[in-house]
């Protein structure tokens, strides 16, 4: 069996993956919400339910909120709830796409009442990290156009950075802004942060405490991911990533579910450039669980990049340096596959049994019963937030 040395234990046990509170709510495609039984009626079930990943894992002590979804009366209730259960409440994702004025756009809109509609939900949004004690704002935002024409990119890419610098300008000083890039969808023809490039020009030209968000589902097929990851390392700007795997599109299914192997290459870049256990990295789930379960999804997903993480930490990094520096192509090749090949999942089981924890995370919460009794106490979960 492959041992973990003590420099990779102690890499992994800092290891933290902050859970999203909408994986945890009935979510769906445009055909069709299935309703799964047990889902949270309100955000402080869906905490209760992210906790449960971490009580089983020691992998997941943080949860992210979006507004308005997770919208209640008192953040510093919901937070205290959070301490109860041993996790903290993480980054506050903002919503500019479900309202009738974001049609033709939020931060980037022709209209400064839209405008400033959109900002202030901004900073509503950073008064409520105010009480949560969230550091990251994260925004993800649907603007762009579905026809050639139909928008002045220029004009808007310019609003974009003047609605940002205001809401940059409201952030405390341990508070940070990360700007997420999708290449496209819900628009078709030009989305107005479509790549890393554009999130790091406009976060660039906003100070220290703005970065990017790297959402590994957001590329075109075939994107070099990791190159990415590596690039905006070496820039000091890759504040967070939101993980998931895709097939197809926006797909948000389960982690190193479609391609582990993309996976490994990306936590070892990570590590690479110094973020694994770097805070100014957060590492995110976004996913939706459709059709499977959904606390179970999220501990497979956490577990999924635990396990890819201590295959990275294995490369041999002299040998693999020396095979480099010689030109030995398939050597510098092999000691990566030979890492990236390894069956960590033993080790992985006894280093957690060493530390209290269950060897099979998985098993251990499908014996808690913690699935039967919200099964049979919660009726009328509510969705995610799509479609509602
Ligand atoms: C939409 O593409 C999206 O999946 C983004 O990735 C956001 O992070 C997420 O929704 C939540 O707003
Ligand atoms: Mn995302
Ligand atoms: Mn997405």
């Amino acid at each position: 069996m492959t041992t973990l040395t003590p420099d990779i234990r102690s890499a992994l046990e800092q290891q933290a993956i902050e859970l999203p509170s909408w994986a945890f709510g009935n979510s769906g495609t445009r055909f069709k919400v299935f309703a799964t039984p047990g889902t949270p009626r309100d955000p402080y079930e869906k905490i209760a339910d992210a906790a449960e990943v971490n009580r089983v894992t020691a992998l997941a002590p943080s949860v992210a909120l979006h507004i308005p979804w997770d919208k209640v009366d008192d953040y510093a209730d919901l937070r205290r709830h959070a301490n109860d259960l041993g996790v903290e409440l993480g980054t506050i994702n903002s919503n500019t796409f479900q309202d009738d004025d974001y049609k033709f756009g939020a931060l980037t809109h022709e209209d400064p009442a839209v405008r400033r509609k959109a900002i202030a939900h901004h900073l509503e949004c950073i008064d409520i990290m105010d009480a949560t004690g969230s550091r990251d704002l994260k925004i993800w935002l649907a603007e762009g156009s579905n026809y050639p024409g139909q928008a002045d990119l220029r004009g808007r890419q310019d609003r974009l950075q003047e609605s940002l610098q205001e809401i940059y300008a409201r952030l405390g000083d341990d508070q940070r802004l990360v700007l997420e890039y999708k290449f496209f969808e819900p628009a078709f023809y030009h989305t107005d942060v479509p790549d890393w490039g554009t999130s790091y020009a406009q976060v660039a030209a906003l100070g220290d405490k703005a970065m990017v968000c790297l959402d590994t589902g957001h590329h075109a097929p075939g994107t070099n991911i990791e190159f990415i990851v590596m690039q905006l390392q070496r820039l000091g700007k890759l504040g967070s990533f939101d993980f998931n795997s895709r097939f197809y599109a926006d797909d948000d299914l389960i982690v190193g579910a479609a391609d582990p192997f993309q996976l490994f290459r990306i936590i070892f870049e990570v590590i690479r450039g110094g973020g694994l256990n770097n805070p100014d990295v957060a590492f995110m789930l976004d996913q939706c669980h459709n059709v499977e379960k959904k606390i179970p999804g999220q501990i497979r997903s956490v577990l999924n990049v635990q396990e890819m993480t201590a295959r990275a930490l294995l490369v041999d990094g002299d040998a693999l340096r020396a095979a480099q520096i010689s030109g030995d192509v398939l050597a510098a090749n092999a000691v990566f596959m030979d890492a990236f090949y390894t069956d960590v999942r033993p080790a992985l089981a006894e280093w957690r049994e060493s530390r209290g924890l269950p060897a099979d995370p998985m098993a251990a919460y499908a014996a808690s019963g913690y699935q039967e009794k919200i099964e049979a106490d919660r009726v009328g979960g509510v969705q995610a937030g799509w479609g509602a």
